[in-house]
């Protein structure tokens, strides 16, 4: 044993570590507190926009000359369009009016603290300028730009979080259905999304998927995909949509066995929240996701304010969808919908970002959110001999007063189990005007 070399020996073990599968994270066993970290600024941010745009925004709901029933984005499908027909989309695509700092202007007025855009819908087009395939907006129309980098470098910009929503299905790509699956998979979607999070696209902070309900795809590569994409940014956020978690259920992660940060209701709001999960209602603001020059059924700012109000009252999210034009314009409709949700915050924002779920029964006039220390009151119905009473039993209340007239203090007393409020004769505001109940923890 002259030659012993303790060193080589050393180096040999290494390598055949290497050759041995590596032990691999599983990330869906996070700790609470690891866990709250990462969801911290999601769940104080309350309030989102959704933009689906993609070449479905060209024909707009209508094709030859017919108007196609169902959702914008859904067109190719509906309208039963070949994909060498659907291609052509792509070339009329110009839309010259696009301005990222613009549309985050927009959401940024409203109150949203974060937007999620289509990178590639059901329809297969990818909105960045993507190496996996040309069927992409630099490569495949007369725009040339990349939509996705100039909305991030806007974001970044304004401090503005910025997510994607991918489709694992997929209607343009012949392996994305049947025995070849998987090589879509490993040689086109997973690839596709390492792009989005190679760091181009700035600090991707959600990963929103859909489209997750076809056969191929299952929980367990919905889970390795999870654990994946944490591998390569662990701070990411990603939608319960990654695997089955929306099947028979809203939650996910935890206990449950889904993968997946938050629950994904869509076009509803539950009707006591997710207690125990995180999660995020997303809909529409007429009746399409993707834009449709004929869906004029607009939902009015007191809907959408009262639904923001009644969602953070049940501890949930608000991700409410804009649906651009081909010239690149967020309808007119959907921005003066917004600037009066923007409006609203402004003076009661305090009562929705950061809050938690209300800590009483749904009242008949209106909802509760909730913070250490304050109880938010927000009324929609002014009552007729102006008292509100709130079952504060056990708190020791030290001053109530408005939101939108902060300095005025509000006559209270405690009445048994309720603290009684003397409101005003007007309600500030007709669709909600917000109470706050200031109290001793
Ligand atoms: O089919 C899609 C639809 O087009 C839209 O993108 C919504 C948004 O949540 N998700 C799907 C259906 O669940």
């Amino acid at each position: 044993m002259k030659n012993f070399k303790p060193f080589g020996i050393i180096i040999l073990l290494l390598l055949l570590a290497n050759l041995l599968p590596a032990q691999e994270k599983n990330w869906m066993d996070e700790s609470k507190q690891d866990r709250d970290k990462r969801m911290e600024w999601w769940r104080d941010a309350r309030f989102g926009m959704f933009i689906h745009w993609g070449i479905y925004s060209v024909p707009a709901g209508v094709y030859k000359g017919k108007e196609i029933k169902g959702i914008g984005e859904w067109i190719m499908d509906h309208a039963n369009i070949p994909v060498e027909e659907y291609e052509k989309f792509a070339k009329e695509f110009n839309p010259v009016k696009f301005n990222a700092d613009e549309w985050v202007q927009i959401a940024s007025d409203a109150g949203m603290k974060y937007i999620i855009i289509t990178s590639k819908h059901h329809d297969g087009f990818s909105m960045w300028d993507s190496k996996v395939s040309p069927y992409n907006v630099v490569e495949a129309t007369p725009f040339k730009r990349d939509v996705l980098k100039e909305l991030s470098v806007a974001c970044e910009k304004k401090g503005m979080r910025l997510g994607f929503y991918y489709s694992i299905m997929d209607w343009h790509n012949p392996d994305a259905k049947g025995e070849n699956f998987a090589k879509y998979r490993d040689n086109y979607m997973i690839p596709q999304i390492k792009e989005l999070l190679s760091g181009r696209y700035g600090n991707v902070s959600v990963l929103w998927f859909d489209g997750e309900w076809i056969k191929e795809w299952t929980e367990e590569q919905g889970q390795a995909l999870y654990n994946m994409l944490r591998d390569i940014k662990p701070d990411l956020i990603i939608n319960n949509r990654v695997g089955k978690g929306r099947k028979g259920m809203e939650g996910m992660n935890k206990g449950e066995g889904y993968a997946g940060d938050f629950g994904t209701p869509e076009q509803k709001i539950p009707s006591k929240g997710l207690p125990g999960v995180d999660w995020e209602s997303c809909m529409t603001m007429n009746d399409t996701w993707g834009y449709k020059t004929y869906d004029h059924d607009w939902k009015s700012d007191k809907v959408l304010i009262r639904n923001l109000i009644d969602i953070a009252s049940k501890g949930g999210n608000f991700l409410l969808n804009v649906g651009p034009t081909s010239e690149g314009l967020i309808p007119a409709a959907s921005v003066e919908r917004l600037a009066a949700m923007g409006n609203w915050i402004k003076i009661n924002g305090e009562a929705i970002y950061s809050t938690s779920a209300s800590p009483f029964d749904k009242p008949d006039w209106g909802r509760y959110t909730t913070k250490p220390g304050k109880i938010y009151a927000h009324i929609f119905d002014w009552s007729e001999d102006k008292i509100l009473k709130v079952p504060a039993k056990n708190y020791k209340t030290n001053r109530v007063y408005l939101l939108s007239d902060k300095n005025k203090d509000l006559k209270f007393e405690q009445d048994g189990d309720n603290l009684q409020i003397t409101l005003p004769n007007e309600a500030p505001d007709s669709i909600a005007s917000v109470v706050v109940i200031e109290y001793e923890e």
